[in-house]
């Protein structure tokens, strides 16, 4: 139609990953965006799945949804590129008001080639499958041979080149190349091509970037070297593919791991070898340039677990990215660890209703009490994402999910101030209050669903929310102190604070209960 307006010299902006002082965010439109993602089943990148997928984006407020697109689809016949698909799902999310991250199912689709054509997946001769270390030739592609890499980036350079002819207004926010990139069953390729590649030395911009003497792999790395190896040669294979769409356009790019024990060392032959798992995380940054980020695909329901991992993932040189997280109710209030984290997006992973579920990954059933079970927090959350997405590059922010059994805990907010989180007690007074003695407890829930989100607007200052918890101000040094002003309000459509009323009274005395009520609040301590 001709009554379109014209885009706004913003709304032209390239998506970027930008980073200062070790802190990270998402550029959309110009302005941090804090990514309130779903990611959609492994089949549903079909135009019969789209209608059921959309209600599911709309249900959960989400603001991206990822969705996968499969080389098979692109290009069913060698050279000849059918992205019908494509330009389907890039007018539907227009319609939905919805950012995509397109998710490039490849070479390497947890480790095998299930997605690439026939012409590819069938034609061992001449896109050789990697031999592992029992002279077992495995279903997932060698990273070693030239004609694997140039068909699949040949490809994807097709696929880039058509989002930049067909999508001006940058609806995709961010590609992913690849998914769960490693080998099952092997921790690299023993063929011999492979082999005499190991049996070389270590290249000089690895050597560099991990500090170390030159010589072979097996010299320089010694127990990890196959793991290493093999993360590097996945590592260049994905950067060579990456960099070449980054030319046609250079929208941020990330590459998701399938992890490992957070904890412990693991026998790299029982998970994705080769992959970005925390442990080659520094072979990867070396390997591959052009990633912008490596991302944890997390499905450990346990809290510790869950926390160590963004750790190891929230770094100086990497911004947290959880593109995939369990689907189940367990896995819902880890986005306030997220955040907590300075999590720059979430998605949990296979929420739509094109009819499967993956327990037990994640939920049992998929249905729309699972859906709120996430929905929630993001009602909550999206008026303030931008908001929240500008603090968290910007200023000091903190998180916590709801740990097992209702744990409290103490956030330290940078010296002067901390705060106390706690779960399950009643508005008025505290449990442990001996007046309160004969008040009922509240009733057990068996599944931690609740979190807090503190933002620091200036040094006495904070902004808060959450779900179903307390939070109460305490002065780290002891200083007499009061909180002496609590503000309510909410984010307009244009993002600014609009006041509503005063916390007094009952809602401040025994500390801020935040409810099941979208509550934002702004908190004002002072000493006296
Ligand atoms: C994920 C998903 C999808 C602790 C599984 C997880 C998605 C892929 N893989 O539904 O297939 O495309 O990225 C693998 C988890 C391995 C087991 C971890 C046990």
């Amino acid at each position: 139609s001709l009554a379109v307006a014209a885009p706004s010299f913003a709304q032209g902006q390239l998506p970027k990953l930008v980073t200062k002082d070790g802190k990270h965010a998402l550029l959309v439109d110009g302005k941090p965006f804090l990514m309130l993602g779903v990611q959609a089943n492994n089949a549903a990148n079909y135009p019969s799945q789209m209608p059921k997928v959309w209600p599911a984006v709309k249900a959960l407020h989400a603001n991206t949804l990822e969705i996968p697109i499969a080389w098979e689809q692109i290009e069913p016949v060698e050279g000849k590129f059918d992205f019908s698909y494509l330009d389907l799902l890039l007018k539907q999310a227009r319609e939905n008001d919805t950012k995509l991250v397109i998710l490039w199912f490849a070479t390497w689709k947890n480790n095998g080639p299930q997605y690439a054509p026939e012409w590819v997946k069938l034609d061992n001769k001449r896109f050789p499958r990697l031999v592992n270390g029992k002279g077992e030739v495995k279903n997932s592609l060698s990273p070693h041979f030239r004609a694997t890499l140039e068909a699949d980036k040949k490809a994807f350079v097709e696929l880039m080149r058509f989002i930049k002819a067909n999508d001006p207004d940058h609806t995709v926010i961010m590609v992913q190349p690849e998914n769960e990139v490693g080998a099952y069953s092997a921790i690299r390729d023993f063929s011999p091509t492979a082999q005499k590649i190991f049996d070389g030395p270590v290249p000089k911009d690895l050597i560099k970037a991990m500090n170390k003497k030159p010589g072979t792999w097996k010299e320089v790395f010694g127990k990890d070297a196959d793991e290493f190896f093999y993360a590097w040669s996945i590592g260049r294979y994905v950067d060579e593919v990456a960099a070449a769409g980054k030319q046609v356009l250079p929208l941020p790019m990330y590459v998701n791991a399938a992890l490992r024990d957070p904890f412990h060392d693991q026998d790299p032959f029982t998970y994705s070898s080769g992959g970005p798992t925390w442990n080659v995380l520094d072979v990867w940054k070396a390997a591959a340039p052009s990633i912008d980020a490596l991302a944890p695909d997390i499905y450990m329901r346990e809290s510790e677990k869950v926390r160590k991992t963004l750790e190891q993932y929230g770094r100086p040189d990497n911004a947290l990215f959880v593109p995939e997280i369990g689907s189940d109710k367990a896995y819902a209030r880890y986005i306030y660890d997220v955040l907590g984290h300075q999590g720059i997006g979430f998605a949990p992973f296979g929420l739509d209703f094109t009819g499967y579920s993956n327990y037990p990954l994640g939920a049992k059933t998929v249905d729309a009490k699972t859906l709120e079970n996430f929905a929630v927090h993001y009602r909550l959350l999206s008026p303030m994402a931008r908001e929240w997405a500008r603090l968290s590059y910007e200023g000091k922010v903190w998180g916590v999910g709801e740990q097992e059994g209702g744990k409290p805990e103490t956030i330290d907010l940078g010296g002067r101030w901390n705060v106390r989180v706690t779960y399950g007690e009643w508005q008025f007074g505290s449990i442990e209050a001996p007046w309160m003695a004969k008040a009922e407890k509240q009733p057990d829930r068996e599944i931690p669903d609740a979190g807090a989100l503190i933002a620091q607007l200036s040094p006495d200052e904070f902004l808060i929310t959450g779900y179903r918890a307390r939070l109460t101000f305490g002065s780290a040094k002891n200083e007499r102190f009061m909180v002496s002003r609590v503000e309510e309000g909410h984010f307009n459509e244009a993002g600014q604070w609009v006041f509503d009323r005063v916390w007094n009274g009952d809602q401040v005395d025994y500390g801020l209960n935040l409810t099941t009520l979208p509550q934002i609040l702004k908190v004002k301590l002072a000493t006296y």
